[in-house]
């Protein structure tokens, strides 16, 4: 299998998290996937995901992969180890909700690096303040869950450590850790687990 990924993405590096923890890093080769490069290099992941976007898991005689969450349940299917995707019941949904939060901040993070991006008469105030108050509002809502229940290792979990990790990566001026200390402390032990240390973005 061949993963088309960039070592900042933070969607790229969820599916790195679960190859290892999966015990599939022999079994997939990392190779660059640059949406925004050259004529080139865009175009090489259309032909993988017509969204132009990374990351897509190329597979041998089957279909190409996309988005992160399909690739990394797909992963989780074909690795050895405990699922990361809880089978059923509740733990189910709270382990895709909270992956699909964790989406949303990259999502967020995401945009706001983009918009900073553009001509600076350009930008739009209002959408930034959308997006920062989208990652600062997970913030809260995972604070608040955090004092009723701890979360397990789980997809959901490793989602929001790459998601806040991209955050501090690209965006260090948004302090989600004040006043949360909960959150601040689940983040530390995720990101300290081996997975996270082997794929955090370049510095
Ligand atoms: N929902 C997608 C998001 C992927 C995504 O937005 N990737 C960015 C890189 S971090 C990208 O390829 N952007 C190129 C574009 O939007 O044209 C996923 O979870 O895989």
């Amino acid at each position: 299998m061949r993963l088309l990924q960039s070592p900042t993405s933070p969607y790229a590096r969820k599916v790195r998290v679960v190859i290892i923890e999966k015990g599939l890093v022999d079994q997939v080769e990392l190779a660059p996937g640059v949406p925004m490069g050259t004529d080139a290099e865009a175009a090489a992941v259309r032909a993988a995901n017509p969204l132009g976007k990374i990351p897509a898991l190329v597979r041998q005689g089957a279909a190409t992969l996309y988005d992160s969450p399909v690739i990394c349940e797909y992963l989780d299917s074909v690795g050895s180890g405990p699922s990361l995707f809880p089978e059923s019941g509740e733990a189910r949904w709270n382990a895709l909700r909270l992956q699909a939060l964790g989406d949303g901040v990259a999502d967020a993070a995401f945009n706001i690096v983009m918009e900073g991006r553009r001509p600076a008469d350009t930008r739009s105030d209002e959408w930034l303040g959308r997006w920062n108050s989208a990652i600062l509002g997970a913030a809260d809502a995972l604070e608040i869950e955090l004092g009723e229940r701890a979360f397990g290792l789980d997809i959901g979990a490793l989602t929001l450590a790459c998601a806040f990790g991209y955050v501090d990566f690209r965006l260090p001026r948004i302090d989600w850790r004040a006043g949360r200390p909960a959150l601040s402390a689940a983040f530390e032990r995720v990101s300290a687990r081996d997975s996270l240390k082997a794929t955090a973005p370049p510095v």
